[in-house]
């Protein structure tokens, strides 16, 4: 790590509203309710979000020709009146589809919707980085519920899934240090995206976002970093072992503590950074050849 991104990483700050562990539901009179079936309500918000993108557009043209370090703000308005010839969203973005597992286990594919209006020039990051971003959060109704004209550090394994998911289709910009030691970004990766709300806070109600509330972010992606949570050696993103983009449902040595947080992942009482590769020839060492590596194998 450069020291300068040491110098913005002392910034790093947790912010409430975009976290997914935040909540203020307790005091709601409603949160003792067993929250909607994660299907049927996907179904009623994946047609309130198709039916939005269809009378919706953005403010498009001011993307165009786009200077180098250009942060054009969104907005979107309804397409009526003076604005009845604009492109609606619905023509302008792409989906992703992410499973998610429903009250009984079962997969619900719930797409999110995006638009890339400046793909980056650097790395993408991956749902396990920390990423420098700012960022416009905003409601269907056009309620803005949070905002960072400037770049915040967020942690991609603490933000809602939504957010987490579309970070990786930006790439980052370049780093530009001033003569005055301050510095800035050109070229980086800038999109729309608007995902139901199980992606999100789903049935708790979080500041002024009301429970089922699906969620529009325009984010800029200024720069990333790689992490490794529990400095074990092995990145976070490596430490998934199912491959699911979930972080906490992964424990070997079921302690309690999730791989990307456990410093001796398979409780064999050796840390995983003493065992990751003893004959340091940059291989994961595997002594028993079984395909598990020794840091996940207690035999
Ligand atoms: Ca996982
Ligand atoms: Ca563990
Ligand atoms: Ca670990
Ligand atoms: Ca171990």
């Amino acid at each position: 790590m450069s020291k300068h991104y040491s110098n913005l990483l002392a910034f790093f700050i947790l912010f409430f509203i975009i976290y997914a562990c935040s909540s203020d539901s307790s005091e709601d009179d409603l949160s003792s309710l067993p929250p909607n079936e994660v299907g049927p309500q996907y179904i009623k918000e994946n047609d309130s979000i198709i039916d939005f993108l269809k009378n919706h557009f953005y403010n498009y043209e001011d993307f165009q020709n786009l200077s180098p370090s250009a942060q054009i703000e969104l907005k979107i308005d309804s397409i009526t009146g003076d604005n009845s010839n604009k492109i609606a969203l619905f023509e302008q973005v792409t989906s992703k589809s992410i499973d998610i597992l429903d009250e009984n286990d079962e997969i619900v594919s719930h797409n999110l919707y995006y638009i890339i209006t400046r793909p980056g020039v650097g790395e993408n990051p991956t749902v396990a980085d920390s990423v420098f971003v700012s960022y416009k959060g905003i409601l269907l109704d056009n309620t803005i519920f949070d905002e960072r004209q400037n770049p915040v550090w967020l942690d991609q394994t603490s933000v809602v899934r939504g957010f987490q998911e579309f970070t990786p289709i930006l790439k980052k910009g370049n780093v530009t240090i001033n003569n005055n030691g301050t510095y800035s970004f050109e070229n980086f990766g800038s999109g729309i995206v608007i995902f139901p709300s199980k992606l999100g806070y789903y049935e708790r109600t979080v500041s002024s976002i009301p429970r089922y509330s699906p969620l529009i972010f325009q984010i800029n992606l200024k720069t990333l970093n790689k992490t490794d949570h529990d400095s074990d050696g092995v990145d976070t993103i490596d430490e998934d072992l199912n491959k699911d983009n979930i972080f906490g449902n992964d424990d070997t040595d079921s302690d309690g503590i999730p791989n990307y947080y456990d410093t001796d992942d398979d409780g064999d009482g050796i840390l995983t950074k003493d065992e990751l590769d003893i004959d340091n020839d940059g291989n994961v060492d595997d002594t028993d050849q079984d395909g598990i590596p020794d840091y996940l194998d207690s035999e």
